[in-house]
Order: C-alpha cells, then structure tokens, then sequence
C-alpha cells in the first residue's frame, strides 16, 4: 500500500514501520553505537556514499531512521532529523542557517530558550536578531534587512497563544531570498502542517504531543527539499546531538495514539476554556478555539483544531496566579506540555525567565499569565479541580 496517500492515523501506525527477520510487529532498538562493514570496500562505499549500509549511530541507526521518516511523512516533508532535545532541533537550525553577519526575524512570543540563546550567544558570532509580534504581517516586512536569512516562528506562539499566518510568511520571506522555519511543537503534524503552507522547514520538541507521555525529551527537524535537509543533516552529525536509539523506540511508540490523544485533550481544553471564560474572577483567556482570540479566524483557516493549550490571566494579577498554582491538585505544577497529563505553570518565572523583562513585556509575557496545558483526563475532574483553586483566591 502506498502510505503517503493513506489517512493520518494509518500513517500514525504504519509509517514507522521497518521489515526485518522476524516481522516484528515494531521497529526493535538496534542499540548499538557501530555497525560491522561485510567488507573494506563494502566500508568505503559506505562512507563515499555510494551504498546505503549503516556506519555509526550519530550518523544513522535504523530505529532512528524509522522515526524519522515516519515524522517525514506526517509533516509531508523529504526528510527528518531526529536530535537529542526540541533545543537540539533550534540549534541544528541556527547553525546551519546563519553565518557571521546575517540577520535573523523571529516571533517575539517563541519558547524562552529559542529567543534567550540568540540573543545572548549568538550575536559573539556576529548574527543580528529582531524580535517582533509576528502577528502584524505588515511588522515582519519592515523587519527585513539586506542580510535577514530566516523568519523563523512559532505559532501558535509559547506562551501568549497568538497565531501567525504561515502562508503569508513563507510569502514575505521567499520575496526576501530568505528560508521560513516553523516551531510547530504546540500543533503537531495532526492539527498543522507548515510545509503545506509554504514553509521550508519545520520542527518540534518531540517532548510533547508527539511523544505524549511526560517520559522523553527529544526533538526532529523536518525539510521540505532535499538540499536543505542535507545540510541540516550534515550540521546534527558534526554537532553529535543525535538521538539515542531508545529514545526514538519510545517516541515511535508514543507517536502511534496522537490523534486519539489530542482529540480528547482538544475537546477537554473546549470545556474547560468555556469554564474560564465565564469564571467571574478570570480577567482574560487566549485559546485558539474562543472568538475573542484575537486570530480566531486564522486559526480556524490554518489548523485543524484548536489544541489543548490555554493563557489566562486572573483579576488579582500575580497574586491570584500563585493562589491557584498552590492550590490545585490534579493539575501538576510544572513545565513542558503535550502530554497525557494537566499541567499549570507560571511563564514570567518559569519557562520565560531568561528573556529580559522588557522582552517580555513586549511580547505580552505578562506576571498574570497562567499558562494551562490540558490532559486526558476526565474533563469534569480537571475543571473541579480548577474550580476548587479558584475559590482559595
Ligand atoms: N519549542 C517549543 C514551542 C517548546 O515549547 C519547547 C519546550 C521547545 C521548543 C524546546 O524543546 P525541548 O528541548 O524542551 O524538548 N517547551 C517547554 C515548555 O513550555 N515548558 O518546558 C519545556
């Protein structure tokens, strides 16, 4: 069967797969870090390329490979390149795409440590950054300078929840002679797929949705043409932030219920959104899937669901935030997202803490903002839980 052109949850079950010995019914951990060359010439051949043998897991190892190419293909991608960490993929992605004098313009709202590491490491190696609100199309054109390589974004962005217009993006960019990278970690290839949209390459913190289960930290960078993947290739091997073969067991076993798992964190976020939403002692709450969220429309136009993320902010401020974050008990307080389990945290002190505080201002990161990652679990107990915290503010 041709699985490009079967549907997504096939793909979810089908699109690891590899064929070996036995017919393993799963991809096997091939844990080893070298792999025995049948001959001298047989290794040459596979060092110049010009056989498909394994040589060393940095390089490649087919439990790796699997996923890759299974994430290759939810994203409709040429190739992907599993690294160590959603971090690992930002870096690949700096380093293979920017050079000493070139100019980089990024969402202002992007996860802390994707704006935090080019701000305060990058510009030793001579690259500029600009920081703006994605969300004005007419704001990113201005933006761009003679020596702007890449518009990378992420949307919706890490914490506030706005959206950008992918299409228009890749638009601006290509115009520009420059690449468009999208963080597509809180979408995942189920509810969003930036390449179809005009993107040249896309990524995740493999950490969340993809994996799902709060037990693994790892990332993928997807291209949409070979010669970029190329190079992206080339820069994860000499960087050696590879992925270990267990690691991508554990996602490829993780990967096989995204759809399932994010319909039901979807429909669950819906209700509780609604919950806040008329809570008289919430202030503000930016979902995708609520017509007050500022890009509701775009939202509805570029992904196919509204997620299970949610910021809100309370009357009482940052006083009301720590009241609740001490006082629920089935959401955890902690950070990451995407996973089966409701998580609360706190961006300005938590995951945001390194980027500077008119950074934060700017992009919206606000003290008050309550950043809620909704589970699977029962609905009704993750709002009565929400409710009772409420009440302690
Ligand atoms: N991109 C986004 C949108 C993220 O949310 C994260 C991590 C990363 C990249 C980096 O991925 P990692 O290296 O952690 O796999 N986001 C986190 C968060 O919001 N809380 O804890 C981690």
């Amino acid at each position: 069967m041709n699985i490009e052109k079967s549907g997504f949850s096939t793909k979810l079950i089908h699109a690891g797969e590899i064929e070996d010995q036995f017919g393993s019914a799963t991809v096997p951990i091939y844990q080893t870090s070298t792999f025995a060359f049948s001959s001298a010439d047989e290794g040459a051949k596979c060092f110049a390329g010009e056989s498909n043998g394994y040589i060393y897991t940095r390089i490649g190892n087919p439990t790796i490979d699997a996923l890759e190419r299974q994430i290759a293909v939810l994203e409709n991608g040429f190739g992907g390149i599993a690294v160590g960490s959603g971090m690992a993929a930002v870096n690949v992605i700096y380093q293979t795409l920017l050079a000493s004098g070139d100019h980089i313009v990024s969402t202002d709202a992007v996860y802390g440590p994707s704006r935090a590491i080019m701000e305060n490491h990058y510009p030793k190696y001579g690259v500029e950054s600009s920081y703006i609100n994605t969300t004005d199309a007419s704001l990113i054109e201005k933006s761009f300078k003679p020596n702007t390589k890449v518009l990378f974004i992420e949307t919706p962005a890490n914490p506030t929840m706005d959206i950008t217009d992918i299409a228009a993006c890749a638009e601006i960019a290509h115009k520009h002679g420059a690449l468009l990278v999208v963080d597509n970690t809180f979408c995942s290839p189920y509810l969003q797929n930036p390449l179809d949209l005009g993107a040249d390459i896309v990524f995740h913190s493999m950490t969340k949705f993809i994996n799902g289960h709060a037990d693994i930290v790892a990332g993928i960078v997807i291209a949409k043409e070979e010669s970029v993947y190329k190079k992206l290739r080339g820069m994860m091997i000499s960087m050696g932030c590879n992925m270990d073969p267990h690691q991508a067991y554990m996602v490829l076993r993780g990967v096989k219920t995204l759809s399932i798992r994010i319909d039901r964190a979807n429909e669950n976020a819906e209700k509780i959104a609604s919950f806040l939403e008329s809570h008289p002692k919430v202030a503000w709450i930016k979902y995708p899937g609520l017509k007050s969220h500022p890009q509701y429309e775009l939202g509805k136009r570029q992904m196919s669901g509204n997620g299970s993320m949610i910021s809100f902010g309370l009357k009482n401020g940052f006083e009301g935030a720590k009241k609740l974050m001490d006082n629920v008990h089935l959401a955890l307080l902690a950070v990451s997202l995407g996973g089966v389990e409701t998580l609360i945290q706190h961006p300005a002190s938590m995951t945001h803490s390194k980027v500077s505080k008119e950074g934060k201002i700017k992009a919206g990161i606000t003290d008050d903002l309550i950043r809620f990652a909704v589970g699977i679990e029962d609905a009704a107990d993750i709002i009565e839980d929400l409710r009772q915290g409420l009440e302690k503010v």
